[in-house]
């Protein structure tokens, strides 16, 4: 292969503004590593970021940024102090790195830290370019029968297995999981690997639930009423129970509503998706119910249990990806996984040439 001296690179300048430029070719810092990258996936906060210029109040794109965070690179130099990575090493990249002192770091929940640089979220740059600089003990050596393309997908798998562990899902778990995109189809593959017996998913898009279906979701149910109590009995007939876990990832407040109503009495509901600001919630029901209301927000120590159950072959991910493009077709990419033009789901973009 012809040795790279560009560095192509997809920046959004501003909302409504991607383009592809050239930029230097970063240099690993102490207990860095420089990576040739090789597959971005495009995350639905990538497009947001394009289209809104924002995620809600809380991530605001001010300045030009680089985009992508779901993605995997061969090591292609090592700064001073790495041990663990050499040179051709095949990894997935843990996009947030953490401050490493704060009580949330310390006490192991450093997806709370306050000053996580994540990449492709403001004010951090993302990886969708040709090459990039990471932190070495936040990159995991995939082993041989893993492919890179896999490695990208740990990152929406790690949301899901995330999202289960919060939710508590085990042996036996009912699972109730509403929004069949990525993240409610990683949960969905993350829980049945931690051994849930019967699994449900809702959508409002049957190519979305056909997918599911494909991935071995027992009940991909349809949402085809504005009314989120008589939903939820749709979920009790079809699953002959009420699940005792919800993992609500559409963000959408019918969606959240639903859940409330068909989660079991004592059981948990916990919310990844991001919607409006403000939802309502029948609360008086939750309470009655002594519903465990849990907040997940991305995931930490969740990366090597998402390489595991890919590795062990207990998650198939690789179906999700529906289309492919390279770096310099960035922008197609991107219009495919706005749209959802013939089916997408997850995009991947392939950063070598
Ligand atoms: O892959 C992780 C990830 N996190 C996203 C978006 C996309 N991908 N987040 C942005 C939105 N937030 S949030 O607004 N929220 C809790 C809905 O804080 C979560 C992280
Ligand atoms: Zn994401």
């Amino acid at each position: 292969m012809a040795t790279q001296v560009s560095n192509l690179t997809a920046v959004l300048k501003k909302k409504g503004e991607l383009v592809l430029e050239d930029t230097p070719i970063p240099q690993p810092g102490s207990n860095e590593v420089q990576l040739r990258m090789h597959a971005v996936g495009i995350c639905g906060s990538d497009v947001h970021y394009w289209i809104d210029g924002r995620i809600g109040d809380m991530f605001v794109v001010k300045e030009p940024m680089i985009l992508g965070h779901e993605s995997s690179g061969i090591v292609s130099a090592v700064g001073e102090g790495v041990t663990k990575l050499s040179v051709g090493d095949r990894v997935a990249i843990e996009p947030g790195v953490p401050c490493r002192i704060c009580e949330f770091c310390k006490t192991g929940r450093y997806n709370l830290c306050a000053d996580v640089v994540f990449c492709a979220t403001p004010p951090g740059n993302g990886s969708l370019r040709r090459y990039y600089c990471h932190a070495a003990d936040f990159c995991y050596k995939l082993p041989d029968h893993v492919s890179l393309e896999e490695g990208a997908l740990l990152e929406p798998l790690s949301v899901g297995t995330h999202a289960c562990r919060r939710a508590g899902v085990t042996l036996g778990s009912c699972v109730l999981v509403c929004g069949a995109g990525p993240i409610g189809l990683m949960s969905m593959l993350a829980a049945r690997a931690l051994g849930a017996s019967k699994i449900a998913i809702i959508d409002i898009a049957q190519n979305r639930l056909d997918m599911a279906k494909q991935l071995g979701v027992d009940y991909p149910l349809l949402v085809n009423t504005k009314d989120s109590l008589e939903m939820a009995k749709k979920v009790h007939t079809a699953m002959g129970c009420e699940p005792n876990i919800t993992i609500e990832c559409s963000g959408a407040e019918q969606s959240v509503q639903t859940g409330v109503y068909a989660t079991k009495p004592g059981g948990v509901l916990t919310v990844i998706g991001h919607g409006p600001k403000m939802v309502s919630v029948p609360i008086v029901e939750a309470t009655a119910r002594e519903l465990d209301i849990r907040g997940c927000f991305r995931y930490a120590n969740d990366y090597q249990l998402a390489l595991e159950m890919i590795a062990t072959g207990k998650v198939d991910a690789k179906p999700l990806i529906t289309h492919h493009f390279p770096l310099e077709k960035t922008l197609d990419a991107f219009e495919t996984s706005r749209t959802g033009a013939g089916g997408a789901i997850k995009v991947m973009i392939h950063c070598d040439q």
